[in-house]
């Protein structure tokens, strides 16, 4: 009888706690899920709600790597944009509890809504699947992904007729391209590999490897210093111009009300990095010091006009002066436009 009644008040302290449990995660669940769209800035506390804390001896922020127990948005844990973390709260009786989360990271100030108006049109070869794209002169510089039909070309601008055109293997996907000097760098999607040529006749001189960090190759593009590459994340990388395999640095990128991922084509003007995001009608100015939005450029009246699919998307951003060159995969046309 006392065996039979130890067993039950047993089972019954177990529901308390499991029930107990559940009300410490979906409170700290939907606290979370409401702070994603709100967002944090650096330097805010999370302020957890108080049926987590009470029964908390202890409660910790795991990133895989590294782990904090300072409920504070430090950027020497946090990025800006998305995090993906874990909570680990150890609660008075010694269980342990964890749960993952989206902790979400804006930029201090708010971006610029930029304007436009169309300055002149070009033709662009319907056939080339645009993934960089650059001006020099009067040369568009334009590297095309696809299995199977990627390349690397050139041409003057007003005419689609290639001066020169190296062609991929048929395992290449090609994506960005920038100029540094007289040679031109290119990424390569998946081949965890990008390709050096000589810019006078895209005949091709070496190869390099990826940084492990960098899981693929999207936009590339040069600031006098550092190559700047995305991989289809949140993040833009710096990398060494005489070992493009080494990270100098990275910012992660997003907005005031908003992260961004995907970032594809990308071109440095004026202290800024311009970049697409993929199958987003829209363009992104970003502070290359902090990763912050500065200002968003909204060209979907333009991007309407040329896409049909998920393929067909702006993707393609270069300067004239100081207009922007903008076309789309497979577009029939560039357009030169003035940014304000
Ligand atoms: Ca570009």
């Amino acid at each position: 009888m006392k065996k039979k009644l130890l067993a039950g008040l047993l089972v019954l302290a177990l529901m308390v706690s499991c029930n107990k449990d559940k009300e410490i995660l979906d409170s700290l669940s939907s606290y979370n899920l409401e702070m994603q769209s709100k967002g944090y800035h650096f330097g805010d506390t999370i302020l957890l709600p108080e049926s987590v804390t009470k029964e908390s001896e202890s409660i910790s922020i795991s990133f895989g790597g590294k782990e904090t127990d300072q409920l504070i948005v430090d950027p020497e844990f946090f990025t800006l944009g998305d995090n993906a973390v874990t909570f680990v709260i150890k609660k008075k009786n010694g269980e342990v509890l964890q749960q993952d989360a989206t902790i979400n990271v804006f930029a201090k100030n708010p971006e610029a809504q930029l304007s436009y108006s169309i300055i002149k049109e070009y033709p662009h070869d319907t056939r080339n699947f645009t993934q960089g794209f650059q001006l020099e002169g009067n040369t568009i510089y334009e590297s095309d992904g696809q299995h199977g039909s990627s390349k690397i070309i050139k041409y003057e601008l007003g005419t689609t007729e290639p001066k020169a055109s190296t062609p991929q293997p048929n395992d290449v996907f090609s994506e960005g391209a920038t100029i540094i000097g007289d040679k031109v760098y290119q990424l390569t999607w998946q081949n965890k590999k990008g390709f050096i040529y000589n810019k006078a006749d895209l005949k091709l001189i070496s190869e390099f490897p990826y940084p492990n960090m960098m899981g693929e190759g999207w936009g590339l593009t040069y600031d006098g210093k550092n190559l700047i590459a995305s991989d289809g994340t949140k993040n833009i990388y710096f990398l060494d111009v005489n070992d493009p395999s080494k990270i100098v640095r990275y910012i992660s990128v997003a907005g005031n009300t908003q992260a961004y991922d995907q970032l594809n084509e990308l071109e440095y003007h004026n202290g800024y990095i311009y970049a697409n995001v993929w199958q987003k009608p829209f363009i992104l100015k970003i502070n290359p010091a902090n990763g912050e939005v500065a200002g968003k450029l909204d060209l979907s009246e333009i991007a309407a006009k040329h896409t049909t699919g998920n393929d067909d998307v702006l993707n393609g951003i270069a300067f004239k002066g100081d207009n922007m060159l903008i076309t789309g995969k497979n577009w029939p046309l560039i357009y030169e436009i003035s940014v304000k």
